[in-house]
């Protein structure tokens, strides 16, 4: 038996049982026995010479259909996509003036409940207009960020602007949900690390962002809080690594990508990931969630995530298309 595979199921099985039983929030019932595993890990690895290592994420031109379900969906890889989206009408047209040209009434709710900056979580969410948004961004304002922007419900008609064909047909068989996300951010602006059962086909339309990701199997790494929400966060923040505070840290592998407009990434369920925009950005995820290949990507992430209260599955499920809700409801908490 591999005894760090065993301290790592060891450290899942606390978890999860904190995510159920604890009342405090973050849960802190099982928090020492989970940092007991952290230090028998490090214990046995002390002598070890460690360097963060870095990988490239795999990079295609031209992939086919076939090739993207076997080795990258079916398998949980992420993969980029080079160029797909590139004569797509979002990519030819989209940009932040023609946005604020014919959008800028548009109600816009920001929030940021994820801070590594400064370990804060905060659901609060101000609402404001696009145009507003936009002239803060020209600005140099990288706080004003709208995340999962709805401008795709309030104007159907922009669907159209992908291939949204393909993009349905990528899902797995049996998937539930096709919502569609989009992030406008300034140069400089950042969603800390996270992660969530969904999968997630980002299409970059605007401008370059560059993604650090990690595998599921890193939960124990990464240490999150629990909150009792389908959403993990971990306030490790790959651009500064914390190594006082995130001792284990060292034997993480960070995979990295720069998506360039028109480049499409996959990324899988539970893959934690922490983004940050190189330049004023525009991007738009597109989720759908998938029983098998979440169970196949973390037992003990999807089994929290089916059990989680705050909110639970089906708050979670019922505004999958309204996040803004969704954190009005944790704050509530
Ligand atoms: O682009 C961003 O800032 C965050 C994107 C993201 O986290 C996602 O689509 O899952």
């Amino acid at each position: 038996m591999n005894t760090n595979n065993e301290l790592r199921r060891s450290y899942q099985r606390w978890r999860i049982l904190d995510h159920l039983l604890s009342k405090d929030l973050p849960a802190k019932r099982y928090l020492s026995q989970r940092d007991k595993i952290i230090q028998m890990f490090l214990s046995k690895k002390e002598n070890e010479v460690t360097e963060n290592k870095v990988q490239e994420v795999d990079r295609i031109v031209n992939i086919s259909e076939k090739d993207l379900k076997q080795n990258y969906l079916d398998k949980g890889v992420p993969v980029v996509m080079e160029g797909r989206a590139k004569n797509w009408k979002c990519v030819k047209q989209w940009s932040l003036e023609w946005l604020s040209e014919n959008f800028s009434k548009d109600e816009v709710a920001i929030f940021d409940p994820l801070n590594s900056e400064n370990d804060s979580i905060d659901y609060s969410v101000e609402k404001t207009t696009l145009k507003d948004v936009i002239a803060s961004i020209k600005l140099g304002d990288s706080k004003k960020y709208s995340r999962f922007n709805r401008i795709l419900y309030d104007h159907p008609e922009l669907i159209d602007d992908f291939d949204w064909k393909w993009l349905y047909n990528i899902r797995n068989k049996f998937s539930s949900g096709k919502t569609f996300q989009v992030f406008i951010g300034g140069k400089g602006s950042k969603t800390s690390l996270h992660c969530a059962t969904e999968n997630n086909l980002f299409t970059q339309v605007f401008g370059k962002k560059h993604w650090y990701l990690y595998p599921p199997k890193n939960d124990f790494f990464l240490n999150p809080p629990i909150t009792k929400s389908p959403y993990f966060y971990s306030n490790f923040n790959p651009e500064k690594p914390d190594l006082e505070k995130f001792p284990a840290a060292r034997f993480l592998t960070t995979f990295e990508c720069v998506l360039n407009p028109g480049d499409i990434l996959y990324n899988p369920p539970l893959w934690w990931h922490q983004v940050k925009n190189l330049d004023h950005s525009i991007g738009v995820g597109f989720r759908w969630f998938n029983a098998v290949n979440s169970f196949r990507a973390s037992l003990v992430g999807t089994l929290m995530t089916l059990l989680s209260t705050n909110p639970p599955i089906w708050t979670a499920t019922k505004h999958r298309t309204d996040f803004a809700r969704i954190f009005e409801y944790m704050n509530t908490k």
